[in-house]
């Protein structure tokens, strides 16, 4: 078992990288892609986008204003390219922290805030981005995204499904059968674990001895290590993966190999379960700053255009405090409205027992 410092810093040779930590673009026989200059332009502003969303959420919270979010740092190639690997009919079923797959689905970015603020109770509707909601039960959505592939094989609609967990997860019991499902009735989904190197303060090692791409063949379907912080690759091997699923070669693992460059969530200290040492390597290894140093180099990009996207990062940021402040407080009586699509006996007296005690408040 591996423990020192370093771990995970050196990039294990299973690993499909098609751009290096410097910005090199390196070639592989499998997964090939040919990217323009504005195709690579365009994941530019995506990632550096999303990161400046999720730099303000932690602001937000930090000043009070949402009661806890979940960081993406570190993740962003992961998600900008798989999210971007998928076409308006694939289904995506994420967990809690998929903020840049969100942006890919075009949900509004507000939209996530209000439920880390606790003012709705999903946000936005799965069925008009094809973006499913939030999950904070570990695992869970595994067995709901292979039930809803399992549904798109039934239609015969070209189609598939892509569900997103992290390492941690891969121990949960959910995940493990959706695998055997997925893997018996060959339905069209992509795992996509994004694995951080970290389930809080649970280090990998306490999850598994062997790479965990490596557990698909034990279910009997392929598996495959990515770079995660390779927007390129993540892009080329997600796309390969849904086209598998989409053409009835059944499922595929993605294990994006990336870190969690922040706490796990908001109420998470990190400094008191990981040396500084590994964070230190991973940032040599930015998802943003490699694709900046590819365009840079190879000429694809100029000054004006990083600004211009510095400036739309701005914007964004702003617009999106704005906003966010901007929300207003449910109606708390609201709550009863959605349990059910029907009017219920059940709910209709608790409603009302709910509005008397609310009332109660009254001078
Ligand atoms: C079934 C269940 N058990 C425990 C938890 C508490 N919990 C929340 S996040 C987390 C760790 C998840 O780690 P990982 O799957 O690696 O995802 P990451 O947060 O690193 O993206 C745990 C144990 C939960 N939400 N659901
Ligand atoms: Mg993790």
């Amino acid at each position: 078992m591996t423990t020192d410092a370093s771990r995970g810093a050196e990039a294990p040779p299973e690993l499909v990288q098609l751009l290096t930590p410097e910005g090199e673009r390196v070639e592989h026989p499998d997964y090939d892609i040919d990217l323009s200059a504005e195709e690579v332009q365009s994941l530019y502003r995506d990632l550096t986008l999303v990161r400046r969303i999720d730099l303000e959420a932690v602001a937000l919270q930090r000043q009070g204003e949402l009661g806890i979010w979940a960081s993406l740092l570190g993740q962003e190639a992961a998600q900008i390219g798989s999210g971007r690997a998928l076409t308006d009919s694939d289904m995506a079923f994420p967990t809690y922290r998929e903020h840049g797959v969100a942006w890919c689905r075009d949900v509004d970015p507000v939209k996530l805030l209000g439920l880390f603020r606790g003012v709705n109770h999903g946000g936005w509707d799965p069925e008009e981005h094809n973006f499913h909601l939030y999950t904070i039960v570990i695992g869970s959505q595994t067995l709901h995204a292979v039930g809803y592939a399992m549904g798109i094989q039934r239609d015969d609609a070209s189609a598939a499904t892509i569900v997103y967990f992290g390492d941690g997860a891969t121990s949960q019991g959910d995940v493990n059968e959706s695998f055997i499902w997925a893997s018996v009735f060959n339905a069209p989904i992509v795992f996509f674990c994004q694995n951080n190197q970290w389930a809080i303060s649970e280090p990998l090692e306490k999850q598994t001895r062997i790479p965990l791409y490596r557990r698909a063949s034990g279910f009997g379907f392929p598996g495959i290590r990515v770079d995660g912080n390779d927007v390129f690759a993540c892009l080329a091997v997600t796309r390969k993966a849904l086209e598998a699923a989409r053409t009835g070669q059944g499922p595929t693992l993605i294990e994006a190999f990336t870190y969690r460059m922040g706490a796990h969530t908001t109420t998470d200290d990190p400094t008191r379960y990981r040396v500084a040492s590994e964070l230190e390597a991973w940032k040599l290894k930015d998802p943003i700053e490699r694709v900046k140093s590819y365009l840079f180099k190879n000429e694809l990009a100029d000054q004006a255009f990083f600004d211009s996207v510095d400036a739309e990062a701005d914007q964004l940021g702003a617009d999106l405090r704005r906003r966010c402040l901007a929300m207003p407080d449910p109606e708390p009586l609201d709550i009863f409205d959605h349990v059910y699509r029907e009017p219920h006996s059940l709910i209709d007296r608790e409603r009302a027992q709910f509005a008397a005690y609310l009332e109660g408040f009254r001078d």
